[in-house]
């Protein structure tokens, strides 16, 4: 075998194995040339037909080329190694001296913070806040609301009735009733909370929604009183004069009754889908409580009288954010939420 042969071969490996481009190249270099049907083997098939006192030498020769080979395969190999291995380290580098990036949070839902709102106001004037049941006795939700039996009235709220009589809640008027029950007079409470109607849902009307009742039992309460507290709430609420309406309103629980209604803050008054086109959404149901809801709950009306309200925290919130339509308030979607 011509030693020339055997160099030329080394010479153009060595070659193929500096100029690789990357492993797979290298594969394929160490498959041809040192492979079992590679360059190297096809020789040493030839060693044979060598006169016997060549072979011993070719032999040897045949050995140190493919040592000298595989060691440069493996030295192209490990650079392509460490190569590789420097480019992933820049790439997934990371600071672990840096500050953690703390837990997502959540944040209160726009209706809780507006009621954690009025409640500061009412507070800070000397109201207590008060709970009550929402599953409720009909007594407390109807009866002792001046709402008897066979009345028409009843038929103001859709109720959702439970088996053994107690209901939904359909207002938070009830928890009036619990105030004088518990404290009697003189008595100032709001109660904020969750009520259920069985109502045909709209852009303003949902099956469950949130109120926020106020109550004010002391000597000689008028409607000047009312009017007061009603506006102190709208400005806190709007941080600005808001176009209300006062017009009579008929609830068996006070006497005169009255509706407030504010000037649409989604149109402008322009009329929309909320204010169905009238201008004007109602917000708030009030008046001066009924002789007969004293007298039930064991107050004097000779002696007491007062007032009671029942605001829409719901409509309210919808107001305030312009959101033209309530049921995406309890709907849960997160790009919802997220934007307050
Ligand atoms: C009442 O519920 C009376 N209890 C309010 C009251 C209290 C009057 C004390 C007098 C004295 P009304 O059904 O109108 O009234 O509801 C009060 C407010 O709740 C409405 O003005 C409106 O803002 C809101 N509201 C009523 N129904 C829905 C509904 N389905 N979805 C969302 N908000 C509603």
């Amino acid at each position: 075998m011509p030693e020339t042969v055997l160099s030329n071969l080394e010479a153009a490996a060595r070659e193929r194995i500096r100029t690789a481009a990357g492993a797979e190249e290298l594969e394929r270099v160490r498959v041809e040339v040192l492979g079992r049907k590679g360059s190297l083997s096809e020789i040493s098939k030839g060693l044979g037909k060598l006169p016997p006192e060549e072979r011993a030498g070719a032999g040897r020769q045949l050995n140190a080329v493919k040592q000298a080979l595989e060691a440069a395969l493996q030295a192209r190999q490990t650079e392509f190694e460490e190569t590789a291995g420097k480019a992933r380290l820049a790439a997934e580098w990371i600071d672990l001296t840096l500050p953690a990036p703390g837990p997502a949070r959540g944040h209160l839902h726009p209706i809780s913070r507006l009621q954690a709102e009025i409640e500061d106001v009412f507070t800070s004037l000397g109201f207590t806040v008060l709970d009550g049941p929402e599953v409720e006795t009909e007594y407390h939700n109807f009866d002792a609301l001046n709402i008897p039996r066979d009345h028409p009235a009843r038929d103001m709220q859709d109720t959702f009735w439970l088996t053994g009589g107690s209901v939904l809640r359909t207002h938070t008027s009830p928890v009036q009733v619990r105030g004088m029950e518990r404290f009697g007079p003189p008595l100032r409470i709001i109660a904020p909370g969750r009520v259920f109607r069985n109502e045909e849902l709209d852009a303003s009307h949902e099956h469950t929604f949130y109120q926020l009742e106020g109550m004010m039992v002391d000597r000689d309460v008028s409607v000047a009183h009312l009017v007061y507290f009603m506006k102190t709430l709208l400005t806190a609420v709007f941080k600005r004069e808001v176009t209300v309406r006062l017009r009579p309103g008929f609830f068996p629980f006070v006497e005169p009754g009255f509706e407030l209604d504010i000037h649409c803050l989604i149109c402008g008054g322009q009329g929309c889908r909320v204010c169905k086109q009238s201008g004007w959404v109602e917000q708030i149901g009030c008046g001066l409580v009924h002789p007969n809801v004293l007298r039930m709950s064991g107050i004097d009306p000779e002696e007491w009288n007062g007032f009671a309200f029942g605001l829409g925290l719901t409509r309210l919130v919808m107001m305030r954010y312009a959101i033209d339509d309530v049921r995406y308030l309890q709907g849960g979607d997160l790009r919802f939420l997220n934007q307050f």
